[in-house]
């Protein structure tokens, strides 16, 4: 047949292994099978790559509060050394799960080795088309720090914010105190790097902030502390296409975060499991001034970073003050998620928008552009 051949790669070694899985699971049951054939490559948790049966992923689920897991093969890989000299792993006499050869990679990864850039190097290096950002941006979207020196750069509204490396803080730590405190609080203390809102502490005293440094720092070394702007609505905005591309790039309707833990923010849990629709509202209730400006500077945004095929961007507003607070280049993606309950607000089904990532991703050229 002449079905365009899709890379479903999902599962990691990252804290979001289970969310992976169930967004594969998610994503694989909307791929139009007409259009697509679909190879199931799960990773481990020790990082080795599996070919996955599609029965498998699509009856992913939480099983009395578990999350689903990419099943180590039971075999013990065989080292042989290949006709070229390299070393070869085989099982039971089978080469390992090799993507050479797909038409197109859907890798919903998360962390590092994965949304960091990592596995995009890879497709760059195999030559295979893929899905979403491309090196750089997925790079700069996973670094809180250089995510707003992008858009400071661009002119974008940045509020207030100190970002402090592991070797600063050990070798200057007063200078950079100096510095933290020159910002009001309350602050928000957050590992530089790292998906989720894992290791995010409110500061909201001067004698809270070595604790929320440490906490930080026991995710990512590197730090980001950013000043809260007092009362602001969490509003975000979903862009979806190409800047250049003929299939245009367009811009959601907004939707709002309604902040649910008592201190003051949307903390891991509630942002992924008790995702039930009570937090989210979609469209917010803003004006259409605002809803304009906002989805301005969504795609502002999304240039900024240099993202492809889809970005999820974030803002704080409070009054006539807008800040945007970061893009996610490979945003929360399972039907009830923002990004897709968005475009589903703007008649856009989640299968439509799946259909929609792997035309652009096919569309677009392999190598530099
Ligand atoms: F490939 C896309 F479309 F760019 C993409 C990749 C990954 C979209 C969304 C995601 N999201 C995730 O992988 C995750 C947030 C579910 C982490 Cl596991």
């Amino acid at each position: 047949s002449d079905r365009k051949r899709v890379a479903l790669i999902f599962g990691g070694q990252s804290s979001e292994h289970g969310i992976s899985c169930l967004t594969a699971s998610s994503v694989l049951k909307a791929i139009d099978k007409d259009r697509f054939e679909v190879v199931g490559v799960g990773i481990t948790k020790n990082g080795t790559w599996e070919q996955v049966p599609l029965e498998v992923i699509e009856n992913y689920a939480i099983v009395d509060g578990v999350a689903p897991e990419v099943e180590e093969a039971p075999h013990e890989a065989v080292w042989m050394v290949g006709e070229n000299g390299c070393e070869v792993a085989t099982r039971e006499g089978e080469t390992l799960v090799d993507i050479h050869g797909v038409d197109v990679a859907f890798a919903l990864l998360h962390g590092p080795y994965g949304e960091d850039g990592t596995i995009q190097g890879l497709f760059e290096m195999m030559g295979i088309r893929y899905v979403g950002s491309g090196v750089t941006a997925s790079a700069i979207g996973m670094d809180k720090h250089f995510m707003k020196v992008a858009f400071e750069a661009a002119g974008l509204p940045v509020y207030p914010y100190v970002a402090a490396s592991a070797l600063r803080l050990e070798q200057d730590r007063d200078a950079v105190l100096a510095e933290i405190n020159k910002l009001t609080y309350p602050l928000f203390v957050k590992p530089a790097r790292g998906g989720s809102s894992i290791g995010i502490s409110r500061v909201s005293d001067p004698s809270e902030l070595e604790a929320a440094i440490a906490e930080a720092q026991k995710f990512d070394p590197k730090i980001v502390v950013e000043q809260g702007l007092v009362g602001a609505r969490e509003l975000e905005c979903a862009v979806l296409g190409n800047p250049e591309s003929p299939l245009g790039c367009d811009a959601s309707v907004i939707g709002e975060i309604r902040v649910l833990a008592a201190d003051g923010f949307y903390d891991y849990e509630s942002k992924y499991f008790d995702e039930d629709g009570a937090a989210l509202d979609a469209p917010a209730d803003i004006s259409p001034e605002l809803s304009e400006r906002l989805r301005e500077l969504a795609k502002r945004s999304f240039v900024a970073v240099d993202a492809e095929g889809l970005v999820r961007s974030d803002f704080f507003v409070s009054g006539d003050e807008i800040y945007i607070n970061e893009v996610n280049t490979m945003p929360g993606f399972t039907q009830i998620s923002m990004f897709p309950t968005l475009w589903q607000e703007g008649g856009m089904s989640y299968a439509d928008l799946v259909g929609r990532l792997i035309d652009l991703a096919l569309e677009r050229p392999v190598g530099l552009r």
